[in-house]
């Protein structure tokens, strides 16, 4: 398959962009090569500019759940066009969308949209620090939340794959505030609460991991988390951003037990456009600016397009049979990856949880952030070239999940798996 143009646009592109890409994790440094430049997507398929159709598994990240450009939300976004872009003022939409969020989601008893999943973390951070007149922070290994100050401490996506999970430009007092426990662990969250009491303001997490690669939390570990963190006078702060309608209609956590005070939630609630919130209590959530004094704010917040097109997104996601599908596609996928594997004889494991996969190459049990570390980076990039020159889209990463969406087939999935089992081999040098 030729890929001429996509690298004469990548050469024109690193004259003007930053390393050629406006988010880092487009980059292909991990697995070396010109990125894919994409023209156009549909259903679970995206084309390049060379005309190559591939089976995506990137997902934009996360809000492709009904696969790219579903009729119905691109006849919404299209209808809402017509009537205006964005008003800097309240509107109608924005009060459905939170009355939506607010009905499937326990504890989101009040909604801030804002316009990414960065921002959301953020002002929660900001929130709970407000509440409780604490400063410091508890984050885990391996998760991320967004590319704010505080919170890119041993941070996973991006900053784990280029190796910059310690961003620089962080002011050392910020991140000193910030204390990293491993995921799945706690006794070392315990260990930090014990040593500082009435200091820690928040902990927060990703309900399932899905920045180090997919790691779900331990059976009752975020029901002991949030009892925990309670005891301390902390909040909990959970991350569905990548979670959050993915895995069922509503946030990730109620599968798991645990009862955070502030939600953050962006992607799929979007539908491809840009939308975050923070969802919580509202004792909390009314500490926000105008009612409160905890400042906020945003040109583009609640932006009409992106509001319509995720208010369309979980219409969908509301009929019946929707999250089976998706388990049932996930599995699909899971099973013949570890097929594959085993039919390779190459060391690897994978973890899934509903739609979200990971194939870890090299390791057989991924667990935590050092865990995922372990896994064998060169490996995958010699198994990401595969893929890709069989038609398989997968984000240049070991590190970022396979986003399977209901626009994928049983087809496309098997096609996949048929593509890693001699992507696999080709690796091994089979
Ligand atoms: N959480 C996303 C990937 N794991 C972020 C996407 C991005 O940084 O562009």
């Amino acid at each position: 398959m030729t890929t001429n143009k996509s690298r004469e646009w990548f050469a024109r592109a690193v004259e003007r962009i930053p390393g050629g890409v406006n988010s880092p994790v487009r980059a292909w440094r991990a697995v070396g090569g010109a990125p894919r430049f994409i023209a156009r997507a549909e259903g679970a398929w995206v084309v390049d500019v060379d005309g190559n159709r591939l089976i995506d598994y990137v997902g934009a990240y996360g809000p492709a759940i009904l696969g790219h450009a579903h009729p119905r939300v691109v006849e919404a976004v299209a209808e809402q066009a017509r009537e205006g872009f964005s008003f800097g003022a309240a509107t109608a939409l924005e009060v459905e969308l939170a009355e939506r969020l607010g009905a499937a989601i326990a504890g989101a008893e009040k909604v801030r949209l804002v316009s990414s999943g960065t921002e959301a973390g953020m002002t929660a951070l900001r929130v709970a620090r407000a509440a409780t007149g604490r400063t410091g922070l508890i984050k885990f290994d391996g998760c991320y939340h967004g590319h704010s100050d505080a919170l890119l401490v041993r941070a996973g996506s991006g900053a784990l794959t280029l190796g910059v999970a310690d961003s620089a430009g962080v002011p050392e007092a910020i991140a000193a505030s910030t204390r990293v426990a491993t995921y799945n662990a706690l006794e070392e969250v315990e260990r930090y609460l014990a040593a500082d009491p009435r200091g820690i303001a928040a902990v927060i997490i990703e309900t399932v991991a899905a920045n180090m690669g997919v790691v779900a939390p331990a059976a009752e570990f975020l029901r002991e988390l949030t009892a925990l963190v309670h005891r301390y006078g902390a909040l909990l702060i959970c991350d569905e951003v990548i979670t959050g309608f993915r895995l069922r209609y509503g946030a990730a956590y109620e599968l798991y037990g645990a009862a955070p005070d502030l939600i953050m939630l962006g992607k799929v609630i979007g539908g491809g456009l840009p939308v975050g919130a923070l969802a919580g209590r509202a004792e909390l959530m009314d500490l926000l600016a105008p009612l409160g004094p905890v400042y906020q704010a945003g040109t583009l917040a609640g932006n009409p397009l992106a509001v319509r097109a995720g208010i369309e997104t979980l219409k969908l996601l509301a009929e019946d049979g929707v999250y089976a599908r998706l388990e049932s596609l996930g599995a699909r996928l899971e099973t013949g990856l570890r097929a594959a594997l085993k039919a390779s004889g190459a060391r690897g494991c994978v973890n899934r949880v509903g739609s979200l996969v990971t194939l870890f190459h090299g390791v057989e049990e991924v667990g935590d952030g050092r865990a995922a570390r372990a896994a064998d980076t060169a490996a995958f990039a010699r198994f990401f070239q595969g893929m890709t020159a069989r038609g398989i889209h997968l984000a240049p990463s070991q590190f970022e999940a396979m986003f399977v969406s209901l626009a994928h087939t049983e087809n496309e999935i098997d096609a996949t798996v048929a593509a890693a089992r001699e992507a696999l081999d080709e690796a091994r040098g089979g």
